[in-house]
């Protein structure tokens, strides 16, 4: 490998980390971890070194790791889904899963002596979650309605797919990209309403016709960190969806030869871009390639608001719908995984596909199927009808189980949005994201309300807060919220929000009479 990593003695605690043993190198090992547990193992490759393999030690909870999987495009099958629920069904009232920020499922009170057997029950099943963690390149995003979407411009599952076996080697893991610089996002576009958040990620490609041949404009760099947070920006380059595969390829190479090392606060690849500027970085990647880049086309074609496929929708093929599910904050049981498994068989085709605002879609169900399937139980739980605040609500791990947490986040969330429901008429979903820390994997930028955990001093002592972000706007012409007030105490948000909900999202009282508390 051609790479510009500096030399050991001058190294950051991880590129040290990753000079003295690659991470994928515990793929060896686990045999071994299994067989000592997770107290004996070495730290260096427990703490660290296992997120290669998407295996995640959770310092809040010790011995029960987390498992981040790739589904790539977000789709999952039923038979997939149910090796998923038999992982957590063995850790009972420990095993959680949850559906991600980026269209994934996290599985949780993973024991390493598991591992192994988990593993090879993944490979059964077509499944993997190496590299989706530390230094690498995370879940491909596409739209979660590809090839069924009446209006879809490009179907995005062969790409994702395709990029992620590039990256990945098929799964078995490539030490090519094993180590970059810091970790890397790639979404790609194939609908009229950028259903991926395309502006959040390192390397973007939304859907633009030229010379009247559909191929993608690129973005490039856009980010978010506690440091600081940038939507991506144009490379001025239009691809054909034949080359996809290589510009991600090329980019990578360029961003783990060249990027930089030193600051893990200044390591994504937007700070290249700025240190070399756009035109050197697209030149670099053009090199790499071994030919020039087409001009990006003059105008894309992201045209409309942003959909939540919730509800029940028509889909390309006549006589067919897709049903998206509201699943509260993304959190799942085993019994529900099993459940939406059956039901994506018995209504649909045995597919499911997850969004980036944490829900799930059962496609492919006929219009005959569609009353029995919205008499099923699970859809009690998960409504095709949420209410108007629930519907958008999002929210990041936080503190039950991630240790950078500031404040706890999915059970905060879906108590104050109940008690914000009983309390207001909302006439419109507005999109509320929480997230525990400035890391902002609840992604406040992008919401209607941000709320992002910190600690805040009142009468004298630390209570848990958030900073409140406001003018996220997703879709068309989307653009990052910023932070309009800090250090709002968590125990004031029911009156702060209910106030707020009234004067910017027309939301009234649902009594005349009713005075709040
Ligand atoms: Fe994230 C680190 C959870 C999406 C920015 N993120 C973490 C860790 C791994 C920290 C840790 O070790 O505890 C969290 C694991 C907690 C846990 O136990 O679940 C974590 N991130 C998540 C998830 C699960 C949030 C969720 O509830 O949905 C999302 C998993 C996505 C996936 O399937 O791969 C998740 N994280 C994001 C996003 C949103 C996105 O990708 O659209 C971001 C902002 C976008 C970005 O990365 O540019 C995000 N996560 C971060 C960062 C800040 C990165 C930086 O450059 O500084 C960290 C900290 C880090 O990497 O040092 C982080
Ligand atoms: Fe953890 Fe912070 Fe990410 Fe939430 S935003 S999952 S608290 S790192």
């Amino acid at each position: 490998m051609t790479s510009t990593v500096p030399a050991a003695a001058s190294l950051n605690k991880f590129e040290k980390l990753k000079v003295e043993k690659d991470g994928l190198a515990t793929k060896a090992e686990l045999e071994e971890f299994a067989k000592i547990g997770w107290e004996a193992m070495d730290e260096t490759d427990r703490d660290h070194r296992l997120k290669w393999l998407g295996v995640f030690f959770r310092p809040v909870t010790p011995g029960k790791f987390m498992l981040r999987m790739r589904l790539p495009n977000g789709i999952v099958t039923s038979g997939q889904m149910r090796v998923l629920a038999e992982v957590l069904q063995r850790y009972g009232e420990d095993g959680y899963g949850d559906v991600t920020t980026r269209q994934n499922i996290q599985l949780r009170g993973i024991r390493i002596e598991d591992i192994p057997d988990i593993f090879s029950r993944f490979e059964q099943a077509g499944m993997t979650s190496v590299q989706s963690g530390m230094d690498n390149v995370r879940n491909i995003t596409g739209s979660p309605v590809a090839g069924i979407d009446a209006d879809e411009l490009i179907d995005t599952r062969g790409l994702c797919r395709k990029v992620q076996d590039m990256i990945t080697n098929n799964g078995e893991g490539n030490p090519s990209f094993s180590n970059l610089p810091r970790k890397f996002n790639i979404a790609i576009a194939g609908c009229r309403d950028n259903s991926v958040h395309a502006e959040i990620n390192d390397i973007a490609f939304i859907p633009a016709y030229k010379n009247d041949v559909l191929g993608f404009n690129v973005l490039v760099g856009g980010f978010f960190s506690a440091k600081r947070c940038d939507a991506a920006i144009p490379l001025n380059a239009w691809v054909d969806p034949r080359d996809v595969v290589a510009v991600c390829e090329a980019i990578l190479l360029v961003y783990r030869n060249h990027g930089l090392r030193a600051n893990r606060q200044k390591s994504r690849l937007m700070w290249l871009i700025d240190e070399w500027g756009v035109d050197r970085f697209r030149a670099e990647v053009e090199q790499q390639m071994g030919h020039t880049l087409q001009p990006e086309a003059e105008k894309d074609e992201i045209l409309w608001a942003k959909r939540d496929h919730i509800g029940i929708h028509a889909q390309k093929q006549p006589g067919l719908n897709y049903v998206g599910l509201h699943v509260p904050v993304g959190r799942l049981f085993a019994s529900d995984m099993f459940d939406l498994a059956r039901i994506s068989e018995v209504y649909g085709s045995g597919e499911m596909r997850l969004t980036v605002e944490q829900n799930i879609l059962i496609p492919n169900v006929p219009d005959s199927r569609i009353a029995p399937l919205l008499k099923e139980p699970l859809l009690e739980r998960f409504s095709i009808n949420p209410s108007t605040l629930g519907r958008s609500l999002i929210s990041c791990t936080g503190a039950q189980f991630c240790n950078f947490a500031l404040v706890e986040t999915k059970n905060r969330a879906l108590a104050l949005t109940a008690d914000l429901d009983a309390e207001l008429h909302v006439p419109r979903a507005v999109r509320i994201h929480w997230t525990g820390c400035p890391n902002s994997c609840g992604q406040p930028q992008v919401a209607d309300i941000g709320l992002m955990g910190t600690k805040v001093r009142k009468d004298g002592k630390t209570v848990d807060g958030v900073d409140l972000y406001m003018g996220g706007t997703v879709g068309k012409e989307a653009k990052l919220g910023t932070c309009i007030q800090k250090g709002i105490p968590c125990e004031d948000l029911l009156p702060f929000l209910r106030n707020l909900l009234i004067q910017n999202f027309g939301a009234s009282l649902r009594t005349e009479t009713a005075t709040p508390p």
